[in-house]
């Protein structure tokens, strides 16, 4: 069957404005398209599960905003809460009972959190919990995994994921010498490396930041053994064990991957989902180690926005609602039913594939698997994934525009919508 044509002359437009504005006519790297080529689809609304570009086409949407919209767009209990802050001002800069509220929210439901600093994205909070973890023990060198991706930090886009393994930059250009020299970047899953690292620098050692489930080189699940290998040498050597919950957290589970796994980290960094899909994001940690952050200790941190009113409001709603109406059982039918429908729709078209899934967080990879770390993702089919994206974008379905990102189904998915997504992939991987 051929696929069907979407109109995209707006969209075309709109973007070709966008390149003349903005580099690559994007403010993230991660849009633009660029492991699949062609140019990125532009947006006018969001309503639940599905997406609207300009040209009027709909699409079930499993990017989510790249994971906040656990509830869909427009989840009405974050817009009423956006709507009533608005009325009472934007920013303060200034204490608010709002942050109150928000900080025992996060402390009430995150394992290892006693206490937390808001900050404003992923990548504000991963820099500055390093920051903390150097400061708090005096030591230099952080160890992170190949494939792992924590924001666009500095030290930390070394071997990177996400955006910067789909465009080929993960050492990117303007990152010194100087500033990656104490960043050691092993593999994920390599129990034996982490050991060796250990066993060789140990008491250099400030921290291992990782992501207990990752979603930046497509969804790949750490070994137990990996695991409890991070949490028993951080413990031994005094370093601090930072688990980059980012995109993980709140979705995986409520208390996110240390809740579901067990496992509990020095210090937590949250964003996306805690933020409603406005800028806020978190780090956070042992009352011991976070009393070293400025103005309580001397590790300098500040941010003119941060727990912003609008942000923390959008914020309250969605983890209230979290804990009052967690959707964590309906996620899982509606995603073991994805995962089900497109291995299936792989197999029926006898296209090498794995699907590795957490929760609502998945990855079809074209590799027959299994996708361990980084050095295994990477030898995926971006090629067939490429054909895989557009075929189901020319059928309504908005997927992940890189092999290495996961998709996100969101309690606003209805078993219809998933029902309608696994069919169009049946049809788009039969005709590869
Ligand atoms: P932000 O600075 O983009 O808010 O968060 C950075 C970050 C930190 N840690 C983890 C585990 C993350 O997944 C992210 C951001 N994730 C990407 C998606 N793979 C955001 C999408 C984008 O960069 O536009």
């Amino acid at each position: 069957m051929t696929s069907p044509q979407l109109l995209h002359t707006q969209s075309q437009i709109e973007f070709s404005r966008a390149k003349r504005l903005m580099p690559g006519g994007v403010n993230s790297a991660a849009r633009a398209f660029g492991a699949v080529g062609g140019d990125p689809l532009v947006f006018e609304s969001g309503q639940g599960a599905y997406l609207f570009d300009v040209d009027g086409n709909r699409y079930i949407d499993y990017i989510g905003s790249w994971g906040p919209m656990i509830f869909g767009h427009q989840f009405d209990p974050v817009k009423k809460a956006v709507h009533a802050a608005v009325d009472r001002g934007t920013s303060f800069g200034a204490p608010t009972v709002a942050e109150n509220e928000l900080a025992e929210l996060l402390i009430e439901a995150v394992p290892s959190v006693e206490m937390v600093r808001l900050v404003n994205s992923g990548t504000e909070a991963t820099m500055s919990a390093i920051r903390v973890a150097r400061g708090y023990t005096g030591r230099d060198i952080i160890i992170k995994f190949s494939g792992n991706y924590h924001g666009h930090v500095d030290s930390l886009l070394v071997a990177a994921g996400s955006a910067a393994a789909t465009l080929g930059v993960p050492n990117s250009p303007g990152v010194t010498a100087g500033t990656s020299q104490d960043t050691m970047v092993l593999r994920y899953n390599d129990v034996t490396g982490l050991e060796a690292a250990f066993r060789s620098h140990g008491d250099q050692i400030a921290a291992v930041i990782l992501e207990p489930v990752c979603g930046n080189m497509g969804c790949v699940i750490p070994t137990t053994e990996f695991l409890n290998s991070t949490r028993a040498l951080t413990e031994q050597f005094g370093s601090v064990l930072i688990f980059d919950e980012v995109m993980c957290g709140f979705r995986v589970a409520r208390g996110g991957a240390q809740e579901r796994f067990g496992i509990t980290p020095d210090m937590t960094t949250m964003g996306k989902i805690v933020g409603g899909g406005l800028p806020l994001a978190v780090f956070g940690g042992k009352r011991e180690i976070m009393e070293h952050v400025l103005p309580a200790g001397k590790v300098f941190q500040a941010g003119t926005l941060s727990g912003n009113p609008i942000a923390t409001a959008a914020g309250i709603a969605m983890l209230k609602s979290l804990r009052d109406e967690p959707p964590y059982e309906y996620l899982e039918t509606l995603s073991q039913r994805l995962a089900d429908g497109l291995t299936a729709a792989a197999d029926s078209a006898g296209v090498e594939h794995c699907l590795q899934r957490v929760g609502s967080m998945m990855t079809l990879f074209f590799h027959p698997g299994p996708v361990a770390d980084w050095d295994s993702a990477a030898r995926s089919n971006t090629a067939q994934f490429s054909r895989y994206f557009w075929g189901l974008i020319e059928r309504g379905v908005y997927m992940p525009c890189s092999q290495f990102e996961a998709l996100f189904v969101s309690a606003a998915h209805s078993i219809e919508d998933i029902d309608h997504t696994i069919a169009m992939a049946t049809e788009v991987l039969a005709n590869f």
